[in-house]
């Protein structure tokens, strides 16, 4: 297949599941087009069967805001004609399926039926779709998309209920590469976290994009409490609104060296394996495709029971899960696998078990590709729309 992807290219969870999915997709002999305003930050640029293509905005004096989803619908339209496109995959929802459905028409009126899948990540849904500026519009390109997908099952229901969606939403959870997150060897371990921790030292490790919702604070203060009892290190991986708040918290607690603010980081599978535990303390998380990762890499979670987290860990099994905002509890249940090393390793096979059962790419790269054909199929059997069913010539 020939596969267009469009998603927010910068740091962000939906970012990173588009991208890995090309790379995966094109590992299984499919050609993938990625249309974006700036080459998605995990792309090399040099993987066989991808190809980029920039999407130009205009910065016309007049254009205070320019308008990089027109941009986007005919650059997409362009790509999808002169390189034959067979589908458009678009991650989260805004502008990118609206995006979607204008370049879809464009091709309709050339006689060209581009079908595309859109995927609900999370915010797209819970914060900015919800703003009643762009609730009309989103509702509207859900129902016109050619397929939907929902990463997690909460999100499907969250989108059925709020947005008032009668179509079917699939639900393809998020997925990980377990042969690219994988545990470190004992003795590679050991090594590799002699750069931040003395050898009788914990780590500790959050990844995020640092925005309100991630409560990177909250990671601040769980450590705070964790490194009154037991010697460790926190790593923070990523950067965003909410850092300087958590660099003013480390400094007036005093632990700046035992905080390490990396910034963003390309080959996050070469940090997370060096950790103990992994924080993830979110106001609301559609998934949490960091702790899946974390996961992946044998390093549970003390998280968040929100949104579609308890898809992911089960409590005291995988991972551990409190209320937003139980800072005193996540640190005591921190503390308590610290120094407990068996029943922190139990649940560090039990993470790696669960990435590699449920989440892994083998098993669900082929239900995005199953779904693809279904939308396809669908589509060449009288397409969804009139106007994709029924092309109109340019001058009509
Ligand atoms: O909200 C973010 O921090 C980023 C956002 C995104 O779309 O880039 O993340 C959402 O998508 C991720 C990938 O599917 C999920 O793992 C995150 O849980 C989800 N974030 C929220 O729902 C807050």
């Amino acid at each position: 297949m020939k596969i267009g992807i469009t998603c927010h290219p910068t740091y962000g969870g939906s970012g990173v599941v588009a991208t890995e999915l090309g790379i995966e997709l094109a590992a299984c002999g499919h050609q993938v087009h990625f249309i974006t305003y700036s080459q998605p930050f995990r792309l090399t640029g040099r993987e066989q069967g991808i190809f980029y293509h920039e999407v130009p905005v205009s910065n016309y004096p007049l254009f205070e805001y320019p308008p990089y989803d027109l941009a986007l619908a005919s650059r997409t339209a362009e790509v999808a004609e002169y390189y034959e496109l067979d589908i458009l995959h678009v991650h989260y929802a805004i502008p990118h399926s609206v995006s979607a459905l204008l370049a879809r028409q464009m091709l309709a009126a050339r006689g060209r039926h581009l079908p595309f899948v859109t995927t609900l990540h999370g915010t797209d849904i819970t914060l900015v779709g919800l703003d009643r500026s762009y609730l009309p519009i989103t509702q509207f390109a859900i129902e016109e998309s050619d397929g939907v997908t929902s990463i997690s099952q909460y999100l499907r229901e969250r989108t059925v209920k709020e947005f008032k969606i009668k179509r079917d939403i699939e639900v393809i959870p998020n997925f990980v590469n377990c042969d690219f997150y994988v545990p470190l060897t004992d003795e590679d371990r050991r090594q590799k976290r002699t750069r931040y921790a003395a050898p009788d030292e914990k780590i500790l490790i959050h990844l995020s994009n640092f925005r309100p919702v991630k409560r990177v604070t909250d990671t601040v203060e769980i450590f705070a409490r964790v490194v009154e009892k037991v010697p460790a290190h926190l790593l923070l991986v990523g950067d965003g609104p909410d850092r300087s708040a958590a660099e003013w918290i480390v400094h007036k607690k005093g632990i700046q060296e035992r905080v390490h603010f990396l910034g963003k980081q390309d080959s996050v599978n070469e940090l997370l394996p060096l950790a103990d535990l992994m924080l993830m303390p979110s106001e609301l998380e559609s998934f949490g495709l960091a702790a899946l990762e974390a996961m992946a890499c044998r390093v549970p979670s003390i998280a968040t029971q929100v949104g579609g987290v308890p898809e992911l860990i089960e409590d005291g099994v995988n991972g551990r899960l409190f209320p937003v905002g139980g800072v005193d509890a996540m640190a005591a249940a921190a503390v308590e696998l610290l120094r407990n090393p068996d029943q922190l390793d139990t649940m560090a096979t039990a993470a790696r078990q669960t990435a590699q059962q449920r989440f892994c790419s083998t098993k669900i790269i082929p239900k995005y590709e199953q779904y693809y054909e279904r939308v396809l199929e669908r589509a060449g059997n009288g397409a969804k729309t009139g106007a994709a069913a029924e092309p109109v010539s340019p001058s009509s």
